[in-house]
This record gives C-alpha cells, sequence and structure tokens, in this order.
C-alpha cells in the first residue's frame, strides 16, 4: 500500500493551517471503528523517534520536503496537530518517553542535551527506573533498539540495561552518519554493550536492523524502537562525504561538510528522505509479514527543528508558523509531528487536536499490551489508547516544560512562557505564532498558571520513586 507518490504541498499559511488541520474544526478525533477486539492479542510495537524533525519539514505537515511514505501513514491512521515532545531537546524527551514521567524528576542534567562522550562519561539514566521496554519484556515481548540512545554513554547504562534484548546505534548524542564517530572523536556504534562498528549510512543501518528483527520476531509479540539520528546533525545524506575521523576532538566541527553554510536544507532534505524510506521498509516489512493489523506504529520527533544555528547554518529545519526552535520553550521548540497507524484498529484519515506528550505513550503502550504500570515509579503521562481507539478526548490537564530557567505552561488554549524575570502569556487559539504577548491584559490567568508552575516545580523535586523524596 505504500506507494511513491508524491504530494508536494505550496506552502501559504493558510495552506499550512489546513493541511495541518488547525481548520477543520476542533473536535476530538473524529471517530474509531467499530467492533476493535476488548481481548485482543497482544500487539507489536513500532516506534520511530526522529531526531529534530520541525513541525513543517514533512508534507503531511504542510512541510516543504516530499515524503510520500509519511504522508501514507498519516492517511491510514491519525495526525496529531497539537502534540508535544517532553523537552525541547534530545535527551529530555526520550528519558520521559523511556519512563513515563517528566524528565525533571530525573534532575536538572535532563533538562538538556545529556552531556559526555561515548564510553568514558558516566552520566544518564539511572538503572532503577522502569522503563516502557522493561515493562513490555517483563509481559512476554521481544525487544529490540536501533539507534540513537543519548541516555547514558558507557555500560551498564546501555539499552540493554534497561529491557532491550538487542541493541545496535550509537549511544552519544550525535555521530558522523557515515564514520560512526561521536564528537570527541570515539568510536560510536555499538551492538548491546561492545562497540562493534559496522560501515553503511546510519539511517540505512538501523532500517536493516530493524527489519531484520521484525523478520526473527515475526511469531511472538515484539517492540521495536526504531530510534533514527536523521535529521541532527552532523548534516549528511547517503552520498554527502563521511566527515569525523577517530581521535580528534570535533567539538567546533561536528556539523559536516556544508559548502553552502547559508543553506543546510539540501543535507536535510537528504536526511528526511532516509527517513521516509525507513518508514516504507518497516511497513512494508510489517505488511509482508502479516503484522500490520497486530501492530500499533508511532511516528514522531524528539524535539523542533533548527531553523538556523547560531550566526553561521541558516535554512536547515521549518517549524511552520510556528515560533522559536530547537532548545525554546516556545511552540517550534516542542510542537512536533506525531502520527499513529494501526490499520484495522484506529480509523484511517483522522486528524486530532488533543493535547498529547511523549509520556503519554508510555501509559498507552502498557495499557495496549495489558501489562501492568511499574509499582513504584511516578506516571506522568495520561493513557490516551481510548482517544486512540474510540475517539475519546482526554480529561483537560496542563502541561509543563522546563529548560533551566525557561519554562512554559500550557491550559486549554493558553501557554505561559517564562524566561527568568520575564513572563509572557499567548492564546495559541488566536496566535499559533506566540505573536502577541497578553501577560499584562490577563493578570488573574497569569497568577494561576504561575502558581500552578511552581506547584509542578515542586512536585517533579519529588523524583521519580513513589515515597521517596
Ligand atoms: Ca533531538
Amino acid at each position: 500500500m505504500f506507494t511513491n507518490r508524491t504530494s508536494k504541498i505550496n506552502f501559504s499559511r493558510r495552506d499550512f493551517l489546513r493541511t495541518a488541520g488547525f481548520l477543520v474544526g476542533t473536535a476530538a478525533c473524529p471517530g474509531f471503528l467499530k467492533g476493535a477486539d476488548s481481548q485482543p492479542k497482544r500487539p507489536n510495537f513500532v516506534v520511530f523517534m526522529i531526531d529534530d524533525l520541525g513541525y513543517g519539514d514533512i508534507g503531511c505537515y504542510g512541510g516543504w520536503a516530499e515524503t510520500p511514505n509519511i504522508d501514507q501513514l498519516a492517511q491510514g491512521g491519525i495526525r496529531f496537530t497539537d502534540f508535544h515532545s517532553n523537552g525541547p531537546m534530545c535527551s529530555p524527551t526520550r528519558v520521559a518517553f523511556m519512563t513515563g514521567c517528566y524528565q525533571n524528576r530525573f534532575g536538572r542534567k535532563f533538562e538538556s542535551a545529556l552531556g559526555g562522550s561515548a564510553g568514558v562519561t558516566e552520566n544518564g539514566m539511572p538503572l532503577e527506573a522502569e522503563t516502557i521496554v522493561e515493562v513490555l519484556k517483563n509481559h512476554g515481548y521481544a525487544t529490540g533498539m536501533f539507534g540513537k540512545w543519548h541516555l547514558g554513554y558507557k555500560p551498564p547504562l546501555t539499552p540493554a540495561n534497561q529491557g532491550f534484548d538487542e541493541y545496535r546505534g550509537m549511544l552519544s548524542g550525535d555521530g558522523d552518519h557515515h564514520s560512526h564517530i561521536d564528537r570527541s572523536g570515539n568510536k560510536d556504534w555499538w551492538h548491546n554493550d561492545r562497540i562493534e562498528m559496522e560501515k553503511g549510512y546510519t539511517a540505512t543501518l538501523l532500517t536493516d536492523h530493524s527489519v531484520d528483527f521484525i523478520e526473527k520476531n515475526k511469531g511472538q509479540p515484539f517492540c521495536l524502537y526504531l530510534a533514527h539520528l536523521a535529521i541532527h546533525f552532523p548534516w549528511q545524506g547517503p552520498d554527502d562525504p563521511p566527515h569525523r575521523t577517530e581521535g580528534k576532538n570535533w567539538g567546533n566541527d561536528k556539523w559536516g561538510i556544508i559548502p553552502d553554510e547559508k543553506n543546510v536544507r539540501p543535507h536535510v532534505e537528504a536526511m528526511i528522505k532516509s527517513v521516509d524510506r525507513s518508514v516504507q521498509c518497516v511497513v512494508d516489512a510489517l505488511e509482508k509479514n502479516g503484522l500490520a493489523e497486530n501492530t500499533l506504529v508511532v511516528f514522531m520527533s524528539d524535539n523542533g527543528g533548527y531553523i538556523r544555528y547560531g550566526r553561521r547554518f541558516e535554512n536547515i529545519s521549518s517549524n511552520g508558523v510556528l515560533r522559536g526552535e530547537k532548545g525554546q520553550v516556545y511552540e517550534g521548540g516542542h510542537r512536533v509531528p506525531c502520527i499513529v497507524y494501526w490499520p484495522g484498529k484506529i480509523k484511517a484519515n483522522q486528524v486530532c487536536h488533543e493535547k498529547v506528550m511523549t509520556m503519554d505513550f508510555f501509559p498507552t503502550i502498557a495499557r495496549l499490551a495489558g501489562a501492568p504500570l511499574p509499582a513504584r515509579q511516578k506516571i506522568d503521562g495520561v493513557d490516551i489508547s481510548p482517544l486512540l481507539m474510540k475517539g475519546q478526548r482526554i480529561n483537560e490537564r496542563t502541561m509543563f516544560w522546563r529548560k533551566g530557567n525557561a519554562k512554559a505552561v500550557r491550559r486549554g488554549p493558553w501557554k505561559l512562557v517564562v524566561k527568568g524575570d520575564d513572563i509572557e502569556l499567548y492564546n495559541l487559539d488566536d496566535d499559533l505564532g506566540e505573536e502577541k504577548n497578553l501577560a499584562t491584559e490577563k493578570t488573574e490567568l497569569v497568577f494561576k498558571l504561575t502558581k500552578a508552575l511552581a506547584k509542578w516545580e515542586k512536585e517533579v523535586e519529588s523524583g521519580f520513586m513513589i515515597g521517596s523524596m
């Protein structure tokens, strides 16, 4: 069913809004399939985590790149317009997905990219954390991860010790897409807990391993976490040259070879195409093996795109009409693409405006698998399976982001942005681009949201374990 049909969309603001679903009403997901089995056999899970993919990068979000296979995934399932990565950077979102709670519960170092170098640094997600993958493994699932971890740099802080039977990929935040050397000049391509270098382009290797994993485990329930490094720098497509070599610190030259620094986009485009092909290969493998109708596929980004990088690189990603970019708590930093696909179980062609966050997939996946939640871990995410399967709306809740002194609160259409002593308030229903600061007009609301933020900050200080302080 996946074709090479292209859907280039001209990009006006109105087209963007229509394509992104903002002009089709405010209802929850419109429907669900009748007769969804209340006691299905345990479904498989395939989770694509794309790195730094912006809200305006891909076709089905009205973006600039041609992504026929991702678009087809969206047409066959639900495309979320108000989905948010837990953080505006890689590690925060990843730890939230793995644990189902706000990353801030793990301390300040999980509010930004976790610092370190492959095989060297002791930073990482604590082993006491119970991951969604451990939940599934304890429930009889085969578990595989292929891709970027960024939650620990050396054993034992690795995927192999957080529930994954099989792991290939990079532990650090970025490796050269061809040479697999991290920015400190270390080899960073692992097979479980050992360095095991492979030749090939990162997205291709990760996809090939994922397809092999599906083939090997087609006879049992499985969970596949395909965490692409694309479209994170170094900005290298399959046909761009390798850049980093071993033994040199690439910290000041980590972006790849970019002949025209004012136009990074051709390299990014090649990376997006590699992700689009990966979606095609994985869905084809599911279909070929008769697994598509028993597999929930999630496609999401870990944070917004870079529009520019410092004063040097320009025309990288697009976040559409959203303000800001990766690293910021404006919408461009954390409102990202998310698609959920499950043919036969989730109705096709849905555009959903409910507010969802990365950490919601923890309780959702556990619920769909019929697996119990961890007894001793605080789960902040909410189970969205009634939304996915039955179109039920999610109870109104307040959502929070914090990266150092930059903080944000979302309640209904309202978005409070706090940067040090500066306070801004936006109504996203009228002002998605966060241009009109209403803080001085809505002082009572600012007071309420500021109070909610303070309460939340106190709560996350209590850590991730129930009973801990
Ligand atoms: Ca990222």
